[in-house]
């Protein structure tokens, strides 16, 4: 048995019942497989033993209170993955569906997402099982309140930097920094996607978006193509759906459908995101309610429908796993050529190999996503510098960081005989950097 499958199958022997955290590490290691044959010393040192265990993981506790008295537990956590080129460096996701294996997946990708924006930051994430659906702005504040209570001592402006992700967005950052701010006494970039008037980034709130779509763009522009008059479906209608469809709008391309947990909307005229904003950031209503808003649209009960709609560009922004090879055929079959990932392993291996049969040009999460936290890492540099850069300035260096991890993947992928398979390609291009900064630092 080779060095890979049998880090592989270790793994999965040693952490049962984490299927998630299995798909992930599956999908990694079997394309680190020539980075390994290339450099034998990675399998002396345990290289790749040591890069899927994570450094630290917490488990706590969170108690809170309901506006009717009653007390509720949620579970807490924060694997902290890997600190060997920045500090743990990633989202926390408050979702009823979270768990260890959910939580490690996700970590494990940050690692070499965190790697390819070329930033210094490592690779960690958290969350809670809570289910901020339906739960006031007391209740809210009070969970958040609850977990940084305990979460406040594991983390810190230079050992571990958390932010949002499912669940978590401007409104929760602002409660978690104001208890870490009381417990701490000290006012520090701790958190990012804070907000503008307490240290936050301009460009943060949209960047995970705006990059999934600057990166469609530049493998379009690659390709003899752009995104003018293009048909996009994206999935999704939170943080990185509307700012993936306000931009591809903006650069010409009509967004024609969006999901939410419930069902999805069909606008051939193209969204109004006007009034997609005012339902789900304003209100935080359901998906339904933009088709009884807005003339022409169309609403579907069940999210799974929306990949039966033709389209040229598909940005899936939601969850993990939400395109299977059933989704993905039908994809292909309704005209699809570009796949971009802005939610993190939305789509499954089965689907990936259906698009890579078809020819579709698949953009991997790791890398068509890390415009979120690589805006995250510039405003921790401007909270350490103490200043702000303007909008164009964020916006512009966005943009700069998600060609380059394109250009990087791409040629990672054609240096190791697998052009095109940006799969492989940004897998190898995050790893060989975590590699060799783990190397130089021993056996740790
Ligand atoms: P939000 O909470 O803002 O929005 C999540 C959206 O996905 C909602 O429309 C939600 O629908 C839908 N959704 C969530 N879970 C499910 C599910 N199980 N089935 C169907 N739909 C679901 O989260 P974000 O936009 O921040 O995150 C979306 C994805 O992007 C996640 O995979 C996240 O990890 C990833 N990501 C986020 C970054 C960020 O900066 N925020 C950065 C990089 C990646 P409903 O409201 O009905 O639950
Ligand atoms: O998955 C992700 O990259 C995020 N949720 C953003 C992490 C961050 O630290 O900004």
């Amino acid at each position: 048995m080779n060095y890979v499958q049998r880090v592989l199958e270790e793994l999965k022997k040693k952490n049962p019942c984490e299927p998630e955290f299995h798909q992930a590490a599956e999908e990694i290691l079997l394309s680190l497989a020539p980075v390994v044959e290339r450099h034998p010393e990675y399998e002396k040192a345990a290289l790749l033993e040591r890069f899927t265990e994570p450094e630290r993981a917490v488990l706590f506790r969170v108690p809170w209170v309901d506006d009717r008295g009653a007390v509720h537990v949620n579970k807490g956590y924060r694997v902290q993955f890997n600190s060997a080129i920045g500090p743990y460096k990633g989202g926390l996701r408050f979702h009823p569906s979270v768990n260890l294996s959910i939580i490690k997946f996700l970590g494990l990708e940050q690692i070499l997402k965190n790697s390819l924006t070329g930033l210094p930051i490592g690779g960690g994430k958290g969350g809670s099982d809570f289910d901020p659906k339906g739960k006031s702005e007391g209740e809210i504040m009070r969970f958040c309140q609850s977990f940084m209570t305990e979460l406040f001592r594991h983390i810190g402006q230079d050992t571990d930097v958390p932010a949002g992700d499912i669940g978590v967005g401007g409104r929760e950052i602002g409660y978690l920094f104001g208890q870490y701010k009381r417990l701490r006494g000290e006012h520090v970039g701790v958190l990012t996607g804070r907000g503008l008037s307490y240290g936050g980034s301009l460009v943060r709130t949209e960047a995970t978006g705006y990059g999934l779509v600057y990166m469609v763009e530049e493998a379009m522009n690659c390709r003899g193509e752009t995104l003018s008059g293009k048909k996009v479906i994206v999935s999704g209608s939170g943080n990185v759906a509307l700012y993936a469809c306000e931009k591809a709008q903006a650069l010409g391309a009509t967004v024609i459908a969006m999901y939410d947990s419930d069902g999805y909307v069909l606008d051939m005229g193209g969204i109004d995101l006007a009034v997609m904003k005012q339902i789900k950031e304003v209100e935080r209503g359901r998906i339904k309610e933009y088709a009884a808003r807005v003339k022409g649209a169309k609403y579907f009960e069940g999210c799974r429908g929306i990949w039966s709609v033709p389209c040229d560009v598909a940005l899936p922004c939601a969850t993990q796993n939400e395109i299977g090879g059933e989704s993905a055929r039908r994809l292909v079959a309704g005209g699809v050529k570009y796949v971009g990932e802005g939610a993190n392993m939305p789509t499954d291996p089965e689907g990936i190999e259906v698009f890579r049969r078809a020819g579709v040009v698949f953009l991997p999460a790791k890398a068509a996503n890390a415009g979120g936290v690589a805006t995250s890492a510039l405003e921790m540099a401007q909270s350490s510098g103490r200043m702000y850069w303007t909008f164009e300035e964020v916006d512009a260096k966005l943009r700069e960081i998600m060609v380059g991890i394109y250009h990087n993947m791409d040629g990672a992928a054609k240096e190791y005989g697998v052009a095109g398979d940006y799969v492989a390609g940004a897998n190898i291009a995050g790893f060989l950097k975590v590699a060799e900064a783990m190397t130089a630092q021993g056996i740790v």
